[in-house]
């Protein structure tokens, strides 16, 4: 398929509109899920995608589905897909590059008037982040069937405000039910957000699969007291053992290298007065690792670590794991046709396993499904410096082409 080019410049202008929308002072996007911003974005994306002839619908989860018709409308569809919302201090290309890259699949379709066998659909998945609304890939794994659509709904942000109540606020809540339909196939297009790729100087990853990922929720309760006439001796100071726990998830990680993976990133200490002792502190742990009982030997690690820490300061604790997504192999054949595109295109290659989450991990439970990576710079994602070159993410989406169309014209037509 060389002679059917993507149009690069045209994926990157549509790139660089999108992160006007929450742009932030140092070059990244700040568009957590489901607010005014998410919402501008998500309109958008829809008009962009009706100028292109797709018919749109949403959820019940907010997951919105773009579809260009194939020579058999009732072929199960390829789907390509990833999500808008991005983190706090957030980078232009983390999800958007993998909804624009379908969004261009359409347009080169368009441009080149081809028919595909099966639809192709481009999907926007709700939350995929998990910052605003915890877990991540929530929405996507409503899709899928992992999770219910009453505890999707129920997912309350810091402030208890709950997707379902946001959904509705924004104009979101759609009306179609959440998954239980087949696909011919998923793709999804993304950054590394890891060195892999740049540091061996190659244009496209191969994704063979996912590491495993565990989040927990700990509250640590001790006693608050004045910072002044307190003994040491005496004090239960809550954020002496979030310390404590901090240093222990960073031994466990790196006791489990070269490939686990253990991060503290959100911390909330009471009443936070430079004066007064902590007397609680709740916090959260982000583990990852490509094999499931390494990760619950971590998860064992833990919980001995973190009540002997609670023991020795006369803390309360109370502890939940929030969230487990076991690690995820992709379709051979899906991963194939990746392998295959990137090598009539002579773009350099790898196979690779994707230290992030992504809506592809939940979807591969119900769909053919693999991934598409291109290199970004220093391998920083989840920052407002993250940043791509034009060529590999043209690279890219010149690959996911190939793969989605080779899949949609693998089905034979019943018409
Ligand atoms: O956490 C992740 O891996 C993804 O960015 N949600
Ligand atoms: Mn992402
Ligand atoms: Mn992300």
């Amino acid at each position: 398929m060389k002679n059917l080019t993507v149009n690069g410049q045209r994926l990157w202008e549509s790139i660089m509109e999108l992160a006007k929308i929450g742009a932030t002072d140092k070059g990244g996007v700040c568009r957590l899920a489901l607010t005014d911003l998410d919402r501008e974005a998500r309109d958008i994306f829809i008009s962009w995608c009706k100028e292109a002839g797709c018919s749109v619908s949403v959820d019940k989860m907010g997951n919105i589905f773009a579809r260009r018709s194939g020579k058999d409308n009732d072929l199960p569809p390829v789907m390509i897909g990833s999500h808008l919302d991005t983190q706090p201090t957030g980078g232009k290309f983390d999800g958007i590059y993998g909804v624009l890259s379908g969004l261009e699949v359409i347009r080169t379709l368009n441009d080149l008037n081809y028919e595909t066998n099966t639809p192709v659909e481009v999907a926007v998945w709700t939350n995929e982040e998990g910052s605003r609304f915890a877990p991540a890939m929530v929405a996507s794994g409503v899709f899928a069937g992992v999770f219910d659509l009453d505890y999707g709904l129920s997912r309350a942000d810091l402030d208890g405000m709950t997707m379902g109540e946001e959904l509705e606020r924004i104009g979101y809540n759609g009306p179609e039910d959440v998954g239980g339909r087949p696909l011919t196939a998923f793709f999804e297009a993304h950054i590394e957000q890891g060195p892999i790729l740049e540091n061996e100087g190659k244009t496209i990853g191969v994704v063979t699969g996912a590491q495993g990922q565990r989040w927990y929720e700990v509250t640590f309760t001790g006693q608050e007291a004045h910072a002044g006439p307190t003994p040491m001796p005496t004090r239960r100071d809550a954020l002496l053992g979030a310390a404590r726990a901090v240093e222990a998830v960073n031994r466990i990680g790196m006791s489990h290298q070269p490939t686990a993976c253990a991060t503290v990133g959100l911390i909330q200490a009471q009443p936070n007065s430079r004066n007064v002792i902590p007397g609680q502190v709740f916090f959260t742990i982000d583990f990852r690792h490509p094999d499931a009982d390494v990760l619950a030997q971590m998860d064992a690690e833990l919980r001995t670590d973190l009540e002997k820490i609670a023991g020795d300061i006369g803390l309360e604790m109370a502890f939940e794991e929030i969230w487990h997504s076991p690690p995820v192999p992709f379709n051979k054949d899906c991963v194939d046709s990746v392998r295959k595109a990137a090598e009539d295109w002579g773009y350099s290659h790898r196979d690779i396993v994707s230290g992030a989450g992504h809506d592809a991990c939940y979807i591969s439970r119900v769909a053919p499904t693999s991934m598409v990576f291109v290199p970004c710079e220093n391998g920083i994602s989840h920052n407002e410096i993250e940043n791509a070159t034009q060529e590999d993410l043209t690279a890219g989406c010149q690959v996911l082409f190939q793969a989605a169309v080779a899949r949609a014209n693998s089905v034979p037509t019943g018409k």
